[in-house]
Formats: structure tokens, C-alpha cells, sequence
């Protein structure tokens, strides 16, 4: 206290001023006479200790959609499988029509590159002909005969004829039947029987013959075996077995 006291002496005027700042606290911290008088045991005990902590809450409502993140995209994956084939699509629009092709090649067709090649070949053919006329036969009208120099039977010169597509040599007048004794030049078949019926000669159709040139007393059916015909080197005929073995000559046609 004497210090205080001392102070209070040395600056009377401070020490009045804490006496009454002293007074006043006191008086502002005494207890009102209205509130009740009652103690609270938590505020006037010491302070426990915390409890556990309570079970958790029940979960609240879904939020809302967020924004789209605003992170790096990541790698794109692997293609996925094939699906099932769908069903056909309609039909497209017709497309225009297209530019004119070129000409075919049509042997029955009158025009065209074929002309052009039929009249090659056509040329050919004479040209190959009068070769032919020139070296071994002769060309009368639309006949043209040949023959091979060989000598046979009447049953095979008729099969070598037909063989190339020709037939006998059957003279129809006497420029043909010139031709054919031109040619052979030696005994040679004709296409000309009587095979049928004695005396009635035919061509190998069986129509009769219509031009005839026998030799003299010919046909005379020698020994009842002559059913074939020859024609001697002069032209004229002479009935003879059909077995003898006498020139080959065919008739092609033109
Ligand atoms: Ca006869
Ligand atoms: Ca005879």
C-alpha cells in the first residue's frame, strides 16, 4: 500500500480518478435484486469432456447435373464390331442414257466390218477357183468338175465325192459333158445307173436323165452285169460294171 499511497500523494488527481473508475466497476457488477437466483451446474462445475461423435446423417436428395468437365479429352478407342446388315435400300433414280456404242460385228447383218471381210473372203475364193480351173478342171456354168488322176470302183468315187462335199460328175448338156471328157481326159464314172431297172438310167437322186451321148450300140448291158456308166475320152458313154475301176470325177458346186 505505500506505494500506492505514495503515488496516490505524488498525483492526487490520477488516484482520484481510479478510485472512482473502482467505484464504478463495482457498482455495474452487482447482482440484480429482479434476476432469479439460479446457478447453472454446467457454468459453475468444470467443463466435461466431449462426446463421441453421432451416427452419420442420412443421405440428402441427388444434386443436379454438373457442367461438363473442363479437363484433356482422352484417346478415342478401338472401332467397335460390325453390326448387322440392314435391310435393302430402294431403288435409285434412273441414270441417263449413255452414248451410242460402236458396231457390232453381226455375220447375218448387211453392214458392218462383216461386208467388208464376206467380199475378202469371197474374193478369195475365186482367185483359189481359177487356180483350180487352171491347173486340173473345168468351171461350166454353176459347175465346177474335178478330178484326182485316181482310178476306183463306182461306189468309191461316189463316196469321195461326198466325202468333199461335191457329188458325181452328171453331165445335164453337152457343154457340161464336154467339160467333164476335158478333164478326165481317160475313162471316168458318171453319176448314171440303171442299178433300179434295166435300161432305165437315172442320176443318183433317181430322176431320170435327160441328156444323153452313148456311144454306138451302147448301152448293150454286156453279160447283164453293166448298171454304171463311163464316159470315154471323145465324150461318148458306154454302160460298164459298176466294179471296174475307171477315173474319179466330182462336180462342186459354184
Ligand atoms: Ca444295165
Ligand atoms: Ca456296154
Amino acid at each position: 500500500m505505500l506505494p500506492l499511497v505514495r503515488t496516490m500523494s505524488l498525483f492526487p488527481s490520477l488516484s482520484l480518478l481510479l478510485l472512482s473508475v473502482v467505484a464504478t466497476s463495482y457498482s455495474e457488477i452487482e447482482p440484480d435484486e429482479n434476476l432469479p437466483k439460479t446457478c447453472p451446474v454446467i457454468t459453475c462445475a468444470s467443463p466435461g469432456i466431449n462426446g463421441l461423435p453421432g451416427r452419420d446423417g442420412r443421405d440428402g436428395p441427388k444434386g443436379e447435373k454438373g457442367e461438363p468437365g473442363q479437363g484433356l479429352r482422352g484417346i478415342q478407342g478401338p472401332p467397335g464390331k460390325l453390326g448387322p446388315q440392314g435391310n435393302p435400300g430402294l431403288p435409285g433414280i434412273p441414270g441417263s442414257v449413255g452414248q451410242k456404242g460402236d458396231a457390232g460385228i453381226c455375220p447375218k447383218c448387211d453392214d458392218g466390218p462383216a461386208v467388208s471381210e464376206r467380199a475378202a473372203l469371197r474374193s478369195e475364193l475365186d482367185r483359189v477357183k481359177k487356180w483350180l480351173a487352171f491347173a486340173l478342171g473345168k468351171q461350166v456354168g454353176k459347175k465346177f468338175f474335178l478330178t484326182n488322176g485316181r482310178k476306183m470302183t463306182f461306189d468309191k468315187v461316189k463316196a469321195l465325192c461326198t466325202h468333199f462335199q461335191a457329188s458325181m460328175a452328171i453331165p445335164m448338156n453337152a457343154e457340161e459333158n464336154k467339160a467333164i471328157a476335158y478333164v478326165t481326159k481317160g475313162d471316168a464314172f458318171l453319176g448314171i445307173t440303171d442299178k433300179e431297172n434295166e435300161g432305165h438310167f437315172v442320176d443318183l437322186t433317181g430322176r431320170p436323165v435327160t441328156y444323153q451321148n452313148w456311144n454306138a450300140n451302147e448301152p448293150n448291158n454286156a453279160n447283164s452285169e453293166e448298171h454304171c456308166v463311163m464316159i470315154l475320152p471323145d465324150g461318148k458313154w458306154n454302160d460298164i460294171s459298176c466294179s471296174a475301176s475307171l477315173l474319179a470325177v466330182c462336180e462342186f458346186p459354184v
